[in-house]
């Protein structure tokens, strides 16, 4: 805002941006400060989903609409303060999925990255160009962007995981393209998860092989659990948590050692029982699930209670610490990977 100008140069600048409007034109000194603020000012809030919750709305919404009429049965879970944006955050998507015993989501592709992660139910699968993950309880499984995908449950309970998109990401690059495959269920091109036992323990085919045919930048598409769980644990009962993140672990892309995709990077961590963390922030707003365990997470001023499923989001640039009411074992996934390529990416701690 252009202060201290005399009454009338104010009334001749107003009779000036009048006449420019009509052509699309605007003076930036009225807006500069608000466009290029001293430190983020995302609309984003702080928000907490209960996961028993959403579930019970989930499992309404599954007795009113199949999996293959709606092509993928999703609640949204929309950040209160971007409300009509279907983002957590920005750049963002979170949602929770449910396929039903039976069903079966058809195979669609599109220019959005996904991540999986496994909340209720044991043994669906998502398939990615024809080759199965077999979901278990807090596995986490990729579906890179471009890439065919149907995900069905030939279990006999309902199966239910969070979505975690980059949407909001794409949209605003307005590079967004899908299509459908026509068929519900993508041929099996090899069998259950084939690329796991390839590159899922630091191992990669010594020559060419049938998983090579997926993007070759991105061959792993299934980080379960069992794995993921125990490297907490060994790291856990071997060094201090580190006073800022606890024990804290991300997953990689076996490809080039970098983030799971190109827009989203994803990671687990562990927090003793009684641990609190010194506060920090980054740039990148981040989707926590709480995996085992209960506590508090403190985001900005407030306090907010944490129980076992709770999906939590935690805005750009406010200020996190975490304590551990019993030992507490967190996901989040955040646009960190696409902020560091465009050399965006800050972090402050205390
Ligand atoms: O499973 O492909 O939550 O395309 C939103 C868009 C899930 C999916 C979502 C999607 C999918």
């Amino acid at each position: 805002m252009a202060n201290g100008l005399p009454n009338d140069a104010r009334q001749q600048l107003e009779a000036l941006y009048a006449e420019m409007q009509p052509k699309s034109l605007y003076p930036l000194w009225e807006v500069l400060a608000a466009l290029v603020t001293k430190q983020p000012q995302a609309p984003t809030q702080a928000a907490k989903w209960s996961f028993p919750e959403v579930r019970d709305y989930l499992m309404r919404a599954g007795d009113l609409i199949s999996a293959h009429d709606a092509e993928r049965r999703v609640l949204i879970l929309e950040n209160p303060g971007l409300p009509g944006t279907s983002g957590i955050t920005t750049s963002l998507y979170a949602g929770l999925q449910l396929i039903l015993p039976g069903e079966i989501a058809p195979c669609h592709r599109h220019s959005q990255c996904a991540l999986r992660f496994i909340m209720d139910g044991d043994g669906a699968f998502t398939a990615v160009d024809g080759e199965k993950a077999i979901m278990r309880p807090f596995d986490l499984v990729l579906t890179p962007n471009w890439q065919w995908h149907d995900h069905g449950n030939t279990t006999s309970r309902p199966m239910i995981w969070l979505d975690g998109l980059d949407i909001p990401t794409v949209r605003h690059f307005d590079a967004s393209f899908a299509e459908k495959l026509g068929d519900d269920v993508h041929p099996e091109t090899v069998s259950a998860d084939d690329s796991m036992t390839r590159y899922g323990r630091n191992l990669r085919p010594l020559r060419g092989s049938k998983a090579d045919r997926r993007p070759a930048h991105q061959p792993l598409f299934h980080y379960p659990y069992a794995e993921w769980r125990d490297s907490l644990a060994a790291l856990a009962s071997s060094e201090a948590p580190d006073p800022h993140l606890g024990h804290a672990l991300e997953f990689v892309n076996p490809a080039d050692g970098g983030p799971i995709m190109p827009t989203i990077a994803a990671h687990v961590r562990l927090l003793p029982q009684g641990f609190t963390t010194r506060a920090r922030r980054s740039t990148d707003a981040t989707v926590y699930v709480v995996v085992e365990g209960h506590g508090d997470a403190k985001i900005g001023d407030v306090e907010h209670k944490l129980s076992q499923g709770d999906i939590f989001v935690v805005p750009s640039w406010q200020e996190l610490s975490l304590t551990a009411g019993s030992e507490l074992v967190l996901f989040g996934y955040s646009d960190r990977a696409a902020q560091e390529k465009l050399g965006l990416y800050r972090e402050s701690k205390d």
